[in-house]
């Protein structure tokens, strides 16, 4: 079968290849994504000790699968004082908190100096905690918003202390699945442009994709391969990149998305392992637990996946909508966990530099 013998000879794989990687069985899937996994991170599973904070839930954009803003389902609309989100800072410091995690709902009431206020105070008191803040959702609201360039909102972002971008807001990037999704937020191109910017500067970021709605496997390779694309161009150039990316299984509570059928574990490991597979410029595939559950997450580290994001403590967007990440995990559950799947747990910064291997 010719995509086989693509695969034994490690060839760049087409649109047309990714449909066909969805018929072989996951097994096979699994041996080859496995084969890549091994090669670049060997039996590690990644790790971070970090905190998401969602500091405002009141947002001018409406994605029918969001159960995190406030709207008619969800009506208690919220936005934190500097000094709450320094309460949180301060406090999960002392547990050794590496990252702060920062996405917050596109909040027409607030000013940009509110956001950059955010990470000049954590970066000015926590000078070796690593900010991970700012979708390119989100830097997309504030230019519309505020009449910014890209350019400058990045810029600024950097001079006030963001180290990295996560990678939000990229939902999937086919234009007539995201007019139904999520009209009117970020387009496509303007996403992928932010991180193009982005990394133009010497800087790293991540790419999410959120599957298991209405797009299909096609939606899916097309979105990865705009990934691949964007990434090409950052090598090409020797400045920045794409750290790892981070299929996110879609969870269907509390939202205006109505959706009958569910995503079985199978295509979630085959969507990751073909991630994996056709990806062949990105260097890990995080499987994140909060919406795969860990025990998905841990089995998804043999099919292609080496990463499971951190130990979050609390995290709002995804548990709104029902996944099990409103408190976190523990590093001594990740270790042990890891461990009895036959992996090496390893604690990684947020660039993947390792800080402790167990
Ligand atoms: O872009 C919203 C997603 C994302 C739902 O960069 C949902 O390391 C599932 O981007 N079901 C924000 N997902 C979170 C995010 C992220 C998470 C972890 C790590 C990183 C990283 C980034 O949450 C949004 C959206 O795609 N989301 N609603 C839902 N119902």
């Amino acid at each position: 079968m010719e995509i086989l013998e693509k695969l034994k000879n490690r060839e760049r794989l087409s649109y047309e290849d990714g449909l066909k990687l969805y018929e072989l069985d996951l097994f096979t899937l699994g041996k080859f994504a496995n084969k890549i996994r091994e090669e670049i991170n060997g039996k590690k599973v990644y790790f971070n000790v970090n905190r998401h904070i969602n500091p405002t839930n009141l947002c001018a954009d409406v994605c029918l699968f969001c159960a995190f803003s406030s709207h008619r389902k969800n009506e208690h609309a919220y936005t934190m004082s500097h000094e709450e989100i320094m309460n949180i800072v301060d406090d999960t410091v002392k547990r050794g908190t590496k990252e702060i995690h920062i996405v917050s709902a596109h909040n027409p009431n607030v000013t940009w100096q509110w956001y950059l206020d955010i990470f000049k105070m954590i970066k000015e008191k926590y000078p070796f905690l690593h900010v991970k803040a700012m979708t390119a959702a989100e830097v997309d609201f504030l230019r519309r918003k505020h009449g910014l360039s890209y350019e400058e909102i990045l810029r600024t972002m950097v001079e006030n202390g963001v180290d990295s971008m996560p990678g939000g807001g990229a939902e999937i990037f086919d234009e007539e699945v995201r007019k139904k999704v999520c009209n009117g937020k970020v387009k496509s191109d303007e996403w992928l442009e932010i991180h193009r910017i982005w990394h133009s500067m010497g800087k790293e970021s991540n790419a999410t994709m959120l599957f298991g709605h209405i797009e299909e496997r096609c939606h899916r390779i097309d979105h990865i391969l705009r990934i691949r694309a964007v990434q090409d161009e950052a090598i090409k150039n020797k400045k920045g990149g794409f750290n790892a990316f981070i299929p996110l299984v879609y969870q269907r509570n509390n939202n205006y998305l109505k959706i009958d059928k569910f995503l079985g574990s199978v295509e979630i490991l085959k969507t990751m392992a073909i991630s994996r597979l056709m990806l062949d410029n990105v260097a890990h595939i995080k499987a994140y637990w909060a919406t795969s559950t860990i025990n998905l997450a841990m089995v998804a580290q043999e099919f292609g996946c080496d990463d499971l994001d951190g130990t979050i403590e609390k995290e709002s967007i995804q548990s709104s909508a029902g996944a099990a990440s409103s408190h976190g995990t523990t590093m001594k559950d990740f270790i042990e966990l890891i461990k009895t799947s036959g992996f090496i747990p390893v604690q990684r910064d947020s660039l993947y530099n390792e800080i402790e291997v167990y």
